[in-house]
Formats: C-alpha cells, sequence, structure tokens
C-alpha cells in the first residue's frame, strides 16, 4: 500500500499514478484519521486464518471474489469500470483483501482534496461507510479482491452528491469528533 495526494487531473487517462508534483505521501495515521483502515497480510501460509481473524474481530460475516479484468467480465467490463470509478458513498464498510494484481481507490480527505491509495497482492483495506471514494484499475489492467460484508452485501454506490444521507452524516460527525 502507498498513500499519496492525487494531482487532480481528471484530463488524462486515469489508470495512470497522478501523483502531486511535488509528491506528497500521505501517513497511515491520517488514513486512519478519516476512518480508512489497512492491514499487511502477506499471501502465504497461513495467510488465510489471518483473515479469518480479522473477519471475525469486525464481524464480517460474508464474502466473495471479483475479478476485474476484460477476460472475466466481457460485456460489462467498461460500464462497470465506469461505475466504479464514479465518486459515490455506501452505506456499509468497503472491504478488500487483494488476492492478485493490483488497482487505485482514491479517498477524499477532510478539504475535499483526493488521496490515491494504490494497492497490491496482500493489502487489506476498510474504507468507512460515508466516504466519498472511487476506483480504478492501474496501467496492469488487473486485480482480483476478496470482498467482505458484515451481513448481507449492501453494494448500492450511492453517488455524489449524497450530502443528506445519514451515513454521510454520521460518518463526518466520527471524523470531527476523532481530531
Ligand atoms: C468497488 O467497489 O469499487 C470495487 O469493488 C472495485 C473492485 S475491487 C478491487
Ligand atoms: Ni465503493
Amino acid at each position: 500500500m502507498r498513500a499519496y495526494y492525487h494531482d487532480g487531473d481528471s484530463a488524462t487517462d486515469q489508470r495512470l499514478p497522478h501523483e502531486h508534483i511535488p509528491y506528497s505521501a500521505v501517513a497511515p495515521e491520517e488514513l486512519s484519521r478519516l476512518g480508512v483502515l489497512y492491514w499487511r497480510i502477506e499471501k502465504q501460509g497461513n495467510w488465510q486464518e489471518q483473515i479469518d481473524a480479522v473477519a471475525q474481530e469486525r464481524s464480517y460475516k460474508n464474502r466473495d471474489v471479483i475479478k476485474v479484468s476484460k477476460e472475466a467480465m466481457g460485456d460489462v467490463y467498461e460500464s462497470k469500470l465506469r461505475t466504479f470509478y464514479e465518486e459515490h458513498l455506501h452505506e456499509d464498510e468497503e472491504i478488500r483483501y487483494i488476492l492478485d494484481g493490483s488497482g487505485y481507490f482514491d479517498v477524499r480527505d477532510e478539504q475535499d482534496r483526493w488521496i490515491r491509495i494504490a494497492v497490491t497482492t496482500g493489502d487489506l483495506l476498510v474504507l468507512p461507510a460515508g466516504i466519498y471514494h472511487r476506483f480504478t484499475l492501474d496501467a496492469n489492467d488487473y486485480i482480483e479482491a476478496m470482498r467482505l460484508f458484515k451481513d448481507e452485501p449492501k453494494w448500492t454506490p450511492i453517488n455524489r452528491p449524497a450530502d443528506a444521507n445519514p451515513f454521510r452524516l454520521s460518518y463526518l460527525q466520527s471524523v470531527r469528533s476523532a481530531v
């Protein structure tokens, strides 16, 4: 995992790194202030047990695996990628363990700037309910991820603006009270 400020350029390919110049790293502590959690679980040895432990501790009862590639998705590939990259929130956590490949999760900071989180195999990332975010493949065009859920999957992306959404409001409240 590598987190840094996005350069804000939306005119060129979203799959490029888009590092802000000068490069501006974002520390895990800053991410956790935004409610974004991260674990590194090397995909070797008892990695599945380690995932199970996190899942049990955080009450993630369900899971599935998604493969994002032209080959795996066929006809819906382009439209799925567009949906992933539209700025949105969810009314539940978005939990991803990267099984293979890589990609970028972008999250908004408190000043509404994009933070880009580059994930690779072995990264476990949790985005809190109510945070504005988006996802894109990187130049490698491939990711496979385990998606974990507290209960039934609550998929529905709620596109911005959703400023009056109760999960948005309680997210903002939790960030402010964490300062
Ligand atoms: C999402 O919600 O944006 C996704 O599931 C993207 C694929 S998982 C790396
Ligand atoms: Ni999402």
